[in-house]
């Protein structure tokens, strides 16, 4: 399944009456809308390997066919989300669900999607057929040095796949911890995992990051041992200037302030990338914005400030991914909306009056301040996004066009309906 440049701009020709019109209308109203379209053309968020099948929960899993059944197949669907949307421009695999064999037909098949490899993500929370040693009671945090060897070994191969595809970063993301209290002497937990991630550490090239992704709870239910990001900030501070925060929005206890988090990491040069999803309970992994998307924004808010405090560039500055999953979308049409959602919030934030937000704030006017924020959440700043869309030779309506080719049906003549991709 390819889509033709040719339909591309036909779909974009039917459109462009009444999207230049939308475009035409803000810009007289709003000055830098040039400057916003730039920055949003430049933005790209990468893709999981991991999302693009059916996700499940533990009661159950209901494929919706056509998915796809190897990496060449995830990559030939991040291929089609990056045609219509232009802003998917990357993938991040997870090893071993993901068995990248033949290095360089890999990498000339990303080259051909115009796809890079982000980060890489390890798996120590799940055991393999084969495997020796058993991850039940932890990988990095275990009794026995056997294990822990057994998850830093793996970490290294991950290091490796991910140097030969052109890869720079791994996130290393751990189940570790302990469902009932007693179970678990906590320091020793945290000096085995800080041993292991320093093992870890040592084999990472230099221009390497490592992201430590924190999480509340799940699978375990009394405590974990990357918990929050005050755990994560430990052991990035401890293994060194390679190690970061991974931020991923569903690994919070209910209602905690991640903007504020997000402000702090960024201020100490600790923020490494985000895994974006939106939840109304827990790890929920639903479509970025599709919940909360004012704590979307007031999050890109942060982000904007504090990177343009540092100077920073907003495309390259951070790993800028999804992780989510769905149980009842398209996961094609799912991943299209969580990129749209994401570069939204990113655009309001764009428009923030940041001069009169910091006069109100030194005025204590918190009304004020309260009217700049929302000014900008509430601006319709669609036709911004679409018009870099346009600009950049992708789809004015993503989903829409998705649809009108019948993508899906055309996978799933070519895939088959019983397929199920490898992932959660
Ligand atoms: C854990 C997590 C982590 C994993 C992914 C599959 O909940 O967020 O990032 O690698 O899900
Ligand atoms: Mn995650
Ligand atoms: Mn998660």
């Amino acid at each position: 399944m390819k889509i033709e440049r040719y339909q591309i701009e036909e779909h974009n020709s039917k459109l462009a009456q009444s999207h230049q019109r939308k475009f035409e209308f803000l810009t007289q109203d709003i000055q830098g809308t040039e400057d916003i379209v730039q920055k949003l053309m430049k933005f790209q968020i990468a893709i999981p390997s991991w999302a693009l099948g059916t996700g499940g929960t533990r009661f159950g899993r209901f494929s919706g066919g056509g998915e796809p059944r190897s990496l060449e197949e995830k990559m030939g669907d991040i291929g089609l989300l990056h045609q219509l949307n232009q802003s998917s421009g990357a993938i991040s695999l997870h090893i071993p669900w993901d068995i990248p064999q033949n290095i360089q037909d890999i990498k000339a098949l990303a080259a051909q999607y115009g796809l890079r490899f982000d980060a890489m993500n390890s798996n120590t929370f799940q055991d393999q057929p084969g495997q020796e040693q058993s991850y039940k009671f932890g990988s990095m945090q275990h009794v026995d040095k056997a294990v822990r060897k057994q998850a830093v070994d793996h970490n290294i191969e991950v290091i490796k796949q991910g140097v030969a595809l052109g890869s720079d970063s791994l996130t290393v993301w751990l189940a570790d911890g302990s469902s009932f209290p007693g179970q678990l002497n906590f320091r020793r937990a945290f000096e085995n995992t800080l041993e292991s991630l320093q093992e870890i550490y040592a084999a990472l090239p230099e221009d390497w990051k490592v992201f430590v992704e924190y999480k509340a709870f799940e699978p375990n239910f009394y405590s974990t041992t990357v918990g929050d990001w005050g755990q994560s900030l430990l052991y990035a501070n401890k293994l060194g200037p390679k190690a970061y925060t991974l931020v991923d929005l569903g690994h919070h206890l209910p209602n905690a302030n991640i903007e504020q988090i997000v402000s702090l990491l960024l201020m100490e040069g600790k923020l490494g990338g985000f895994h974006f999803n939106d939840s109304k309970y827990g790890d929920d992994d639903l479509t970025a914005g599709s919940v909360k998307p004012y704590q979307l924004f007031l999050i890109f808010n942060e982000l904007v400030a504090g990177m343009d405090a540092k100077g920073m560039d907003h495309a390259s500055g951070l790993g800028w991914m999804i992780d989510a999953s769905h149980n009842v979308k398209d996961p094609l049409e799912d991943l299209l909306q969580s990129v749209e959602a994401i570069m939204m919030a990113y655009a309001q934030a764009l428009l923030v009056d940041k001069q009169g937000l910091e006069e109100a704030r030194l005025q204590n006017d918190v009304v004020r301040c309260q009217e700049i924020l929302q000014n900008a959440f509430r601006t319709d700043v669609r036709p911004l996004v679409a018009e870099a869309r346009l600009r950049a030779n992708a789809a004015l309506n993503p989903v829409g066009l998705f649809r009108e080719l019948q993508v899906r049906e055309k996978l799933i003549g070519e895939r088959g309906y019983k397929t199920v991709a490898t992932g959660l």
